[in-house]
């Protein structure tokens, strides 16, 4: 994955949410620009691409703002999101129960069910950050993703550009591996997109 790299095989929209201050504008621009830049927080969002092999998709990553008064727009992204990134603040353990509250109640949404999710444990620079395993067990991920959800949590830190390319690799390769779907996904996803069933075929 690279800033430069030649035309990449069509291009899907990734949505990177997280509490405020967790780090997802920082880190974006890390990765893009390989630059440290002073943000504010995001109000509204931010929209970057990141290119890829040839082989694989282009990223359009939506950074959504973090702040309380953000969140309730943060559903108005999921429709058409191949790739869900979630980014936590690993150094700030007062804030993992909100950051658990608000990951779950997004997974439960329907328009999201099956897509893949990395877990950014940033802030791994600081004294202090808790290890993948615990955060995996702070945000109960293991249970939030059973069933049909891939999902990966990767180290990484916005301030070093530590993991951050992992990161959005592992996103590439969980969205180009989905999982078999189920007789159930098909059919919730043929409802979403406005399918109807007329007739049962009996035999
Ligand atoms: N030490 C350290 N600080 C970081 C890291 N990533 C971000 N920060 C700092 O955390 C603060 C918040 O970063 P932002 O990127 O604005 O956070 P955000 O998640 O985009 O916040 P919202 O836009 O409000 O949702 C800034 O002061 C960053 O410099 C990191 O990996 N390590
Ligand atoms: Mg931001």
């Amino acid at each position: 994955m690279g800033m430069n790299g030649s035309k990449s095989r069509g291009q899907v929209q990734v949505l990177m949410l997280g509490l405020d201050q967790s780090g997802k504008s920082t880190l974006l621009y890390k990765l893009k620009y390989n630059k440290s830049v002073v943000t504010v927080p995001t109000v509204g969002f931010n929209v970057e691409t990141l290119e890829t092999d040839r082989r694989s998709p282009g990223l359009t990553i939506w950074d959504v703002g973090g702040q309380r008064k953000m969140r309730p727009h943060w559903k108005h992204h999921y429709a058409d999101t191949a790739g869900l990134m979630f980014v936590v603040d690993s150094a700030d353990q007062g804030r993992l129960d909100e950051a658990r509250k608000e990951l779950h109640q997004m997974l439960k949404f329907e328009s999201l069910r099956g897509v893949p999710l990395v877990i950014l444990s940033n802030k791994q620079d600081l004294h202090g950050a808790l290890s993948s395993e615990a955060v995996c067990q702070r945000l109960d991920l293991r249970q939030a993703c059973e069933g049909d959800r891939p999902w990966f949590i990767q180290p990484c830190s916005g301030i070093t550009g530590m993991g951050l390319e992992e990161g959005f690799r592992r996103m590439v390769y969980l969205i180009k591996t989905p999982l078999r779907p189920t007789q159930e996904d098909i059919q919730v996803k043929m409802k979403l997109k406005g399918f109807r069933i007329t007739a049962l075929l009996c035999g």
